[in-house]
């Protein structure tokens, strides 16, 4: 297919047009805002006049990837590089008076996701459309998205994201596509048998589309977002019963149902709501997927030649027996046909192996919102059990743990795997944990289910768009398109001993540095030097993530240059960016000290610059586009084999940071990839983490025999960094001390400042430093998402059955 053409008469009429709905008399009396409104709405007007792509006749199954979260960031700008727009635009706007890039930043970022599995959703959406994998998207269109952050005094403060979808200019309603979905209710008996559900209440789910733009192939396909709202206007015959409030209540709850993405990350909290979300997406999902199915008069059984539903972790199981429920009482198969359609259809990735975030629902709930599905789901397990008998005969432990539905509860994990035809993780260290710790007997059952699939960004919206300065050197010296092809970058390997190159690559990344310099005066009022480290820890707040090791690190080295104010460092940036869960108070504690311990560090004179700490509030996509391309380093420090994969890992090594690492998750292939000189590997691996546990860890050993860890740990708790508050970082002491460091930070200590000396010596030698970053961008290409969605073609959604 070929790349979608933009002439620009058509788009500065498109425009015009625009202004003049917003009742203006000339382009010149628009606000910036408008501007970016005016140009957003007049490319989507463009795009949507493009001549229809002609039907690819590749036999592919068409993927359904349902998510509760697709982290997209702004699209105008990604869509214009996509298209292949940018430059036209960039002119016609020119002749205005009127800078593209300035207009860009005018764009609010739909943050429809929590980290790092909404943004893999939206980075594979990208993928897909470019590798011409034939998809769709479906998720929820929240009012608001995931909370703004803000810090008072150092502590965190939420306020909510109204990110006025209503005026999205890339957003189209598609009314004809509104579906109805019951929740509630009683099961009644049938005379057969059979039972019928009778829901209590039904919800109206209104099809919100947005165009997700292969790379100038001409291919769009739908980002499918659902929005709740009442069945009609309002009910008419309660109106005219004169139960009108009623009728509007009605309203008012349904619209309530897609108000707020759940701000939790690997956390489940078994709330209501949160189900019913859960189950409203996944009953529009299907239905529209069987519409379609229906529409294109394809045979009910032959559903699974032509559909995958990929589920993005456990959050829309719900759509297994929602898919059972209608080809039993809709199209009345029998539970053997039905099954044979289902579980060849379904498709699970894990992307946890946190117990606290493996979702259980109480079956009491599921009964209540869902009294079919919830027999249905009994139904599966009966017959599982069955299987199960026969594998382990008599062995209750066994069972305890393979059961779908036991002790009162429903395990949405034990559903995918035992209704689904594939399960993957989503880093090689990862998915063989997957095998071994989690899902050991499934595994015996059936070995072939089980997959991996290593994580992958897009080089579209992480190198092209976020860093245009690298972009424009790798273009000029390799001279072909990497954009859709990142192995392309291994041909920059020979670059990394040319002098004069290294010289280009080390001014982008200083100019880089520059520039989010800038953003951090105009944010924070904080000055930094680009000369510094550029040292950066971007990624939700969690313990295991170990922020606070970071913090352990920095105070060790404020520590060091009291004890000797000569003391010869390399003057350090650290940079953080995260937020935590609103009902996470151990993540909010350790923002607070991180924070108060900048505030402090910051202002002491005896510094003298050569090191400064800057938490950057509201972290989110658009920051990480500035972040990403300044960063030196890349902190990758989590606790071995809780980081499922890691995706700001892959972007910070492709825009040229070294990582510090554990080998965790994707550092372990990245450490493969770009070879070890490359990279700073520390701490205890896999194995020595769970030897340590099973041995009786005490990290109250570690402060004993660590003078200087035991100084900064005793100084968090004098008050020094907190207005002589001794209780300030009690949470986070506690957690590390007394309440046994599940996270071994503590053991961890002595490796890590021991790799940050490495890194100290390293930059020293500006030159030998460049080559390696080098080394890292050309070394990183098999992180593209594009890779991602291949393996995915190959080992699951087209592989031969
Ligand atoms: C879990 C839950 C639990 C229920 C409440 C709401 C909620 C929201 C999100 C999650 C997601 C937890 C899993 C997750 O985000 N995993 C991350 O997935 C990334 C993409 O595969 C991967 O790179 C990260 O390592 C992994 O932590």
């Amino acid at each position: 297919m070929s790349q979608p053409t933009l002439k620009k008469d058509a788009f500065l009429a498109a425009l015009t047009r625009q202004w003049q709905r917003f009742g203006l008399s000339s382009a010149q009396q628009m606000t910036r805002h408008q501007w970016w409104e005016a140009v957003s709405r007049a490319l989507a007007e463009q795009l949507a006049a493009q001549p229809a792509p002609r039907n690819d006749a590749r036999p592919l199954r068409h993927v359904n990837y349902i998510s509760m979260e697709f982290l997209i960031g702004r699209l105008t700008a990604n869509n214009l590089i996509n298209l292949g727009w940018y430059d036209t635009v960039e002119q016609a706007l020119a002749e205005q008076d009127v800078k593209l890039a300035d207009l860009l930043e005018q764009e609010t970022d739909p943050a429809l996701g929590n980290g790092g599995l909404g943004r893999l959703a939206a980075c594979f959406l990208d993928s897909m459309a470019t590798v011409e994998q034939p998809a769709t998207g479906y998720g929820l269109n929240y009012q608001y998205g995931l909370f703004r952050q803000s810090f008072s005094g150092g502590q965190q403060q939420e306020a909510p994201d109204n990110w006025q979808r209503e005026s999205y200019p890339w957003f189209r309603h598609n009314a004809a596509l509104a579906v109805d979905v019951g929740i509630g209710g009683k099961l009644e008996k049938q005379a057969d048998g059979r039972e019928l559900w009778r829901p209590a209440f039904t919800l109206r789910g209104e099809a919100w589309d947005l165009p997700v733009l292969g790379f100038r192939n001409g291919v769009t396909q739908p980002l499918r977002l659902w929005q709740a709202t009442h069945r009609q206007p309002f009910d008419l015959g309660d109106f005219n019963d004169g139960k009108f409030l009623q009728a509007e209540k009605q309203g008012v709850e349904a619209a309530r149902l897609t108000k707020v993405l759940y701000p939790n990350d690997n956390h489940q909290a078994g709330k209501r709501l949160r189900l019913m979300q859960q189950y409203f997406q996944c009953a529009c999902s299907v239905a529209d997927i069987l519409r379609k199915h229906h529409q294109a008069g394809r045979r009910i059984e032959d559903l699974p030649k032509y559909e995958v539903i990929q589920l993005n972790d456990t959050h829309p199981t719900i759509a297994i027996p929602e898919m059972l429920r209608i080809l039993l009482d809709e199209h009345q198969l029998d539970w053997d046909a039905a099954w044979a359609v289902t579980s060849n259809t379904f498709a699970y990735t894990n992307h946890t192996l946190m117990s606290e975030a493996l979702e259980c629902w109480d079956e009491k709930l599921v009964r209540s919102l869902l009294p079919r599905h919830f027999s249905i789901i009994k139904q599966i397990n009966a017959n599982f059990k069955k299987l199960v008998e026969r594998h382990w005969p008599g062995d209750e432990a066994v069972w305890a743990k393979l059961a779908v539905h036991y002790d009162k509860q429903v395990r949405m994990a034990n559903l995918c795997v035992v209704s689904g035809f594939a399960v993957n993780g989503v880093a090689q260290l990862h998915s063989d944990l997957v095998v071994k710790d989690l899902f050991p007997e499934y595994h015996r059952l059936w070995p072939n289910k089980f997959h991996n699939v290593t994580n992958g960004i897009t080089p579209r919206r992480w190198l092209k768009q976020c860093n245009p300065a690298l972009s424009g050197l790798i273009d000029q010296t390799l001279k072909v398109e990497w954009a859709n092809d990142l192995d392309a970058l291994k041909g920059l390997e020979k670059y990394a001993d040319d002098a004069a190159f290294r010289q280009r690559y080390r001014q982008i990344k200083r100019d880089n540095k520059v520039a989010l310099a800038n953003y951090v005066h105009g944010v924070m009022g904080l000055t930094l030097n680009p000369d510094a480290i550029f040292d950066v820890q971007i990624k939700r707040l969690h313990e295991y993530k170990r922020q606070h090791l970071n913090l352990l690190h920095i105070l060790s080295l404020y520590r060091q240059l009291r004890d000797n104010p000569n003391l010869d460092i390399v003057p350090r940036v650290f940079l953080f960016g995260a937020k935590a869960a609103p009902g996470y108070y151990l993540a909010k504690n350790i923002i607070y000290a991180i924070n108060q311990a900048a505030e402090k560090i910051n202002n002491d004179p005896l510094v003298r610059d050569r090191l400064k700490v800057a938490f950057i509030p509201d972290y989110r996509v658009s920051v990480a586009e500035l972040m990403i391309p300044a960063a030196d380093i890349s902190e990758q420090i989590s606790t071995a084999g809780k980081e499922a994969s890691g995706t700001g890992n892959m972007k910070l090594a492709l825009n040229g940071a070294l990582t510090v690492g554990t080998l965790d998750g994707a550092n372990v292939e990245i450490a493969e990839q770009v070879g070890e000189d490359n990279i700073f590997i520390f701490g205890n691996t896999v194995e020595q983490v769970k030897a340590l546990l099973a041995q009786g860890y005490d990290p109250l050993s570690y402060r004993k025999k660590d003078k200087h860890l035991k100084a900064i740990l005793d100084e968090l708790a004098s008050g020094a960094f907190s207005h002589g508050d001794k209780h300030a970082f009690d949470m986070m002491l506690h957690s590390l001390l007394e309440g046994g460091d599940p996270y071994l930070v503590l053991a961890d200590f002595a490796s890590y400042c021991q790799a940050q000396r490495r890194v100290d010596e390293l930059y020293r030698n500006q030159d030998e430093w460049t080559r390696r970053t080098i080394l890292n961008t050309a070394r990183v290409g098999m992180f593209s998402s594009d890779r991602s969605i291949r393996d995915y073609q190959q080992r699951i959604w087209q592989a031969k059955r």
